[in-house]
């Protein structure tokens, strides 16, 4: 009897649930919408080399963020001027931590991108502790904005209170 196959079945079925699928639930101001792993993969990647938390460069890749905010219909480039200067993106993870970005910090034309929704380190998934999704913001001197298991984001404006 041949039992590769049986093996390799063996193999994904221990595996799997330890490397959650990529998802995320992103909100454009009106309705959510659902981007699962077939979505995400579709998306375009970028390598960056970062400082990680334990002092080390490394090489982190995933997807641009101005590709997922375009999904989003967010303002970009020239259309991102005047009243859309107070659009904000709002970022909460799996334990409901949550840090907001602007979007022009987002935004290729007003800054070298290198902030990047991440899915691997140095060629591999993230662990369960950063992933499988982490914001990874390689300029950031501190890490408070290297959101691990982001698991939503929203775009939305940062309004002043009435009076
Ligand atoms: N999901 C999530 N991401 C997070 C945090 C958090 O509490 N939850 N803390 C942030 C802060 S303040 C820092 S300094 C780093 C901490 O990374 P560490 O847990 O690897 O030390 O993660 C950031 N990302
Ligand atoms: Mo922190």
């Amino acid at each position: 009897m041949n039992f590769k196959p049986l093996l390799t079945l063996a193999a994904i079925c221990l595996i799997a649930p330890l490397t959650a699928a990529p998802s995320l639930r992103l909100h454009d101001g009106k309705e959510w919408k659902e981007l699962d792993a077939a979505a995400l993969a579709k998306l375009p990647r970028v390598e960056i080399t970062a400082k990680a938390r334990d002092g080390k460069e490394k090489r982190f890749s995933g997807i641009p963020l101005a590709e997922v905010l375009k999904l989003a219909g967010a303002p970009a480039g020239d259309t991102l001027r005047g009243a859309e200067m107070n659009r904000v993106v709002l970022f909460t993870a799996a334990d409901n931590y949550q840090v907001a970005y602007s979007l022009a910090e987002l935004d290729a034309s007003f800054r070298k991108q290198n902030i990047i929704l991440a899915d691997q380190v140095d060629g591999k998934p993230l662990d369960e502790y950063e992933g499988p999704l982490m914001v990874v913001a390689g300029d950031d001197l501190r890490h408070s904005r290297w959101i691990r298991q982001v698991k939503q984001l929203i775009l939305t404006r940062a309004i002043a209170p009435a009076s």
